[in-house]
């Protein structure tokens, strides 16, 4: 494993080492000491394969799961939900250097991707890089990334979306000092929340049905079990939501109009808390708020729900209860501050007055296209070729009558215009690797190509769209 060396290598040679645990002869930027001092400090092994499961149905369900071996580092680097399809929730500090390594033991090719982590084109879960059966690829990176709730799962070109839904799925929680600092609540206080929709037919089995929308299921699975409700103790919480639903949009609000105090997007801590009464919530996002259930009586239930896509249209749903217990829990305050984040100057962009332009559309023959273009493995568009170093602007324009939740690997960005269709109430701010550009939206991001050389991918989360070769590659030199 050549390229694992060269990973953690160039690491240090950048010099990003040495910002992340100056302490460390890891962060010497010598080759020699290097190769003496390569060895990562968590080492996990991941093993995609068909499981049975109960998720709580009384029945056992066909899923394809990951499932998590720790090898080395901290206990609390899996986590592990009873009955769950999903994949062990992964726990690290920036900085840490990491080896997964993957065993695919599905009956077709894959590949993993961690979803909004900034790594090199090798490490990245690029297509390109999908095993067969039986063969095992080994990651190795260093966390670069602030603290944030991130997330793996699979992307093979074409059968991303039939491999997710399948179950293979999973967070990857990354913790740093400045977050810390904030004393935000935690232990039983702090709750990982990723919703699914799954159709379950009469068996109990999983039905895989795909359309130009996407796949939809009659089903919600909260944490990859049917547990809908949730006990909570009196007190502040800290709640991390992601939307892994293939192609689900949901409307959050929480019931009775309550006030969701946002303190965290794709990229980790916004810099104060906003807040909001509802916000459209596209597959792959995540969104972290904080929740006051001190206020309540003991017995009172609180609802996450869905409200219409628009207005008038459809009705509302539940998608998960908290039940107010009696019991006291740690007293914890909202922070006046969050994080340092930076807003990143528009002047820093070469092209501010002549953004990039993607439109997001259907063509006969190709299916769901970027500018009329599928996915092609080794063919670039010229704007596709963007010199390392540069800050850009992206614009995503969306003529169709069907959301695109846009996703960018590598670096996360910011948005920084959305020149709004007919629909308010996407989630803009912070950083962000994934954004909803909904019908008539012209949504643009500015976004730094700093980090990595190398060929990595952009698509719509809509993974049944991404299937339908709605993705592309961009190359950075
Ligand atoms: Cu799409």
């Amino acid at each position: 494993m050549s390229f694992s060396r060269r990973e953690f290598l160039n690491k240090g040679l950048l010099g990003v080492g040495a910002t992340i645990c100056s302490s460390n002869s890891w962060a010497s930027a010598t080759t020699k000491l290097f190769l003496k001092n390569d060895e990562p400090n968590i080492i996990i092994k991941l093993t995609a394969k068909q499981q049975l499961i109960d998720v709580g149905e009384g029945i056992k369900t066909k899923f394809w799961s990951y499932t998590g071996e720790l090898i080395k580092g901290p206990k609390k680097t899996l986590q592990t939900t009873n009955g769950s399809y999903l994949g062990p929730t992964i726990e690290v500090r920036s900085g840490d250097k990491v080896r997964i390594i993957f065993k695919n033991e599905l009956p077709e090719p894959s590949i993993i991707h961690w979803h909004g982590l900034d790594v090199s084109h090798e490490n990245d879960g690029h297509p390109h890089n999908v095993i067969e059966t039986d063969q095992t690829y080994q990651y190795d990176f260093v966390v670069e990334n602030r603290a944030g709730t991130y997330w793996y799962h699979p992307h093979p070109h074409g059968r991303t979306g039939f491999q997710v839904y399948q179950g293979l799925a999973g967070l990857f929680v990354v913790r740093d000092k400045e977050e810390e600092k904030l004393n935000l609540p935690s232990g039983d206080q702090e709750l990982n929340l990723v919703f699914q929709d799954r159709y379950f037919n009469e068996e109990g089995q999983l039905e895989y049905r795909r359309s130009m929308m996407g796949a939809f299921g009659n089903k919600l699975f909260i944490n990859g079990t049917s547990q809908k409700k949730f006990n909570v103790k009196q007190g502040l919480y800290r709640i991390r939501l992601l939307n892994g639903c293939n192609a689900r949009i949901f409307n959050i609000a929480i019931n009775n109009g309550q006030e969701i105090k946002q303190i965290g997007s794709d990229g980790g801590l916004l810099e104060r808390i906003n807040k909001l009464d509802r916000f459209y919530f596209a597959p792959a996002e995540r969104f972290e708020f904080l929740f006051d259930f001190s206020k309540f009586l003991p017995g009172d239930i609180i609802k996450i729900e869905s409200l219409p896509l628009v207005e008038g249209r459809g009705t509302k749903y539940t998608i998960m209860e908290f039940e107010v217990s009696d019991e006291a829990g740690v007293v914890f305050k909202e922070p006046l501050k969050l994080s340092n984040f930076t807003k990143i100057d528009p002047n820093e962009a070469i092209n501010l007055n002549s953004p990039k332009l993607f439109e997001l559309i259907p063509k006969r023959g190709v299916g769901w296209t970027i500018n009329g273009n599928g996915y092609e493995a080794d063919r670039y568009e010229k704007y596709e070729i963007i010199k390392f170093g540069d800050t850009e602007v992206w614009e995503f324009y969306n003529p169709t009558g069907m959301p695109h939740p846009m996703h960018i690997h590598g670096t996360q960005f910011q948005v920084l215009k959305r020149y709004s269709g007919r629909l308010q109430g996407c989630l803009d701010h912070g950083w962000k690797d994934t954004v909803l550009v909904l019908p008539g939206d012209r949504v643009q991001v500015i976004k730094r190509f700093n980090t990595y050389k190398g060929t990595f991918i952009y698509h719509c989360h809509n993974l049944e769209h991404e299937d339908m070769s709605m993705m592309r590659n961009f190359k950075i030199i």
